[in-house]
């Protein structure tokens, strides 16, 4: 860990902060109250203040197995030393294969194959470009049309953009938009399942919608469903009872795809493997991203069912049979690293500890629920959302008011409009989960005063 003298030639004083165009950040509010975080260890990250937070979303949901963990540091040392890059166009690697392997044995039987790409937007376009592919190698090229959901979140991408739901990067870039794109609606409904804990009871229903679209356009036409198990960017909604098996049935009837946008879910977030296992639906294709390299390197990918990788495997053996791909595709040092956090995964049993943190944080966050102006507390997994009423005229205003409280009460959260996501590291004590909790409390309270 650095000086204290090194810290401070890195605080924003020292610092330009101009010509970094920051994403998804107000800039200008940003640059006129800077937050500087020059350090991490575990659960924890340390300003250039010297304040201490704690990692409320893991990262932006990528840092499960918490910050410097030595066997990951390991890892990127050795990697460096032996092999930094090589491409994987017609050459390859040991470690990428074996990653492959890896993650495919994670993953439900019948989706044994991997297309690696470096983000979660990446792995998103992929499915979705795959999807039409795959129709088309089966001479059913009428397939292109893509449903997504309503308050989804698929990435940036301009596929991702159009299967996506969150309107605000939607709107500007509507000229951008892959057309024949459906949207189901979303999942929430606070009249009927307001301060849910886990999957509400109502709702499955709601996943006719799609049956309503195979009859406005014919299955015929439709190439693929992409739907996150649990929605997390937009304020963590848990599917309800029902519903992710009900697309299933309809997707398999019809001859539909379904894809199941795991950058969140995937690797444990839901104290199983991928939320497919969690909640029992088994998709015909899985995008990753995030926890698979513990957020360090970045690495996602599309994990594929037989069914479609094999419908590529068809003509002259020495064609390309899928043209996609990036030239960091199975990085190196993104496999070498994805080796290490997979093994931490196994070694600390942090899937099963999860699992034991579920009820724990389910219990503290709920506790939350008289505060004045919290409309709504929904949990599954080690993720949970809180609504709040927003200040009129100004959406989103509330939130980062407790955000900057939180920042006093020693928690890095994280906000989306007014609702607050916290998605704690797997390694976090009960007691972290709970003083989590307090801390939000006393920052709501603050907002609200
Ligand atoms: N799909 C899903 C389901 C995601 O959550 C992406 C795709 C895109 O991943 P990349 O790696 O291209 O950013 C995401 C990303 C938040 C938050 O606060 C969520 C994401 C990213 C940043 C913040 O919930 N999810």
């Amino acid at each position: 860990m650095m000086d204290r003298a090194e810290q401070k030639s890195l605080s924003a004083e020292a610092l330009n902060l101009d010509p970094y165009w920051m994403p998804f950040t107000s800039n200008r509010y940003f640059k006129r109250h800077p937050r500087i975080i020059v350090a991490a260890r575990g659960a924890y990250y340390r300003t250039a203040e010297g304040e201490e937070l704690f990692d409320c979303l893991s990262g932006l949901w990528c840092c499960p197995l918490g910050h410097g963990h030595p066997k990951i540091v390991e890892a990127l040392r050795n990697q460096a030393e032996t092999l930094d890059y090589c491409p994987s166009f017609q050459v390859g690697n040991p470690l990428t294969f074996r990653l492959a392997e890896r993650v495919a044995n994670m993953a439900p039987a019948g989706l044994d194959h991997v297309f690696f790409a470096n983000s979660g937007s990446e792995s998103v376009d992929t499915a979705l470009k795959i999807a039409i592919a795959y129709h088309r190698a089966r001479g059913d090229a009428g397939r292109t049309r893509l449903i997504g959901r309503e308050r989804g979140y698929h990435g940036v991408g301009l596929g991702g953009i159009s299967v996506g739901g969150m309107v605000a990067n939607r709107k500007t870039f509507a000229t951008m938009m892959i057309p024949g794109v459906d949207h189901l609606r979303h999942t929430w409904d606070p009249a009927r399942m307001a301060f849910s804990r886990g999957q509400p009871a109502w709702g499955a229903e709601l996943a006719d919608d799609l049956q309503r679209l195979v009859a406005l356009h014919d299955a015929s036409t439709i190439a693929a469903v992409i739907v996150e198990p649990m929605q997390g960017s937009t304020g963590v909604l848990a599917p309800p009872l029902g519903y992710l098996e009900r697309l299933r049935e309809i997707c398999t009837k019809h001859g539909i795809l379904l894809i199941f946008d795991e950058v969140i879910t995937g690797f444990g977030r839901m104290g199983a493997n991928f939320g497919a296992d969690r909640f029992g639906v088994v998709p015909d294709m899985i995008c990753f991203a995030k926890a698979v390299t513990n957020g360090v390197i970045p690495m996602g990918g599309v994990i594929a069912s037989n069914q479609i990788h094999d419908a590529f495997m068809i003509g002259p053996e020495r064609s390309v049979e899928l043209f996609h791909g990036y030239t960091y595709s199975g990085h190196p040092m993104a496999a070498a690293v994805g080796h290490a956090a997979l093994d931490i995964m196994q070694e600390e049993g942090l899937f099963e500890r999860v699992r034991t943190l579920e009820p724990v944080l389910e219990e503290a966050i709920h506790a939350l629920r008289d505060i004045p102006g919290v409309s709504d507390i929904r949990n599954i997994g080690l993720a949970a959302g809180i609504d709040l009423d927003p200040i009129a005229g100004q959406p989103g205003l509330r939130a980062s008011q407790v955000f900057d409280h939180a920042i006093g009460e020693g928690l890095l959260c994280r906000f989306t409009g007014d609702t607050i996501a916290v998605g704690p590291p797997f390694i976090s004590t009960p007691d972290e989960l709970r003083r989590m909790a307090e801390g939000l409390g006393k920052a709501i309270r603050a907002a609200f005063r």
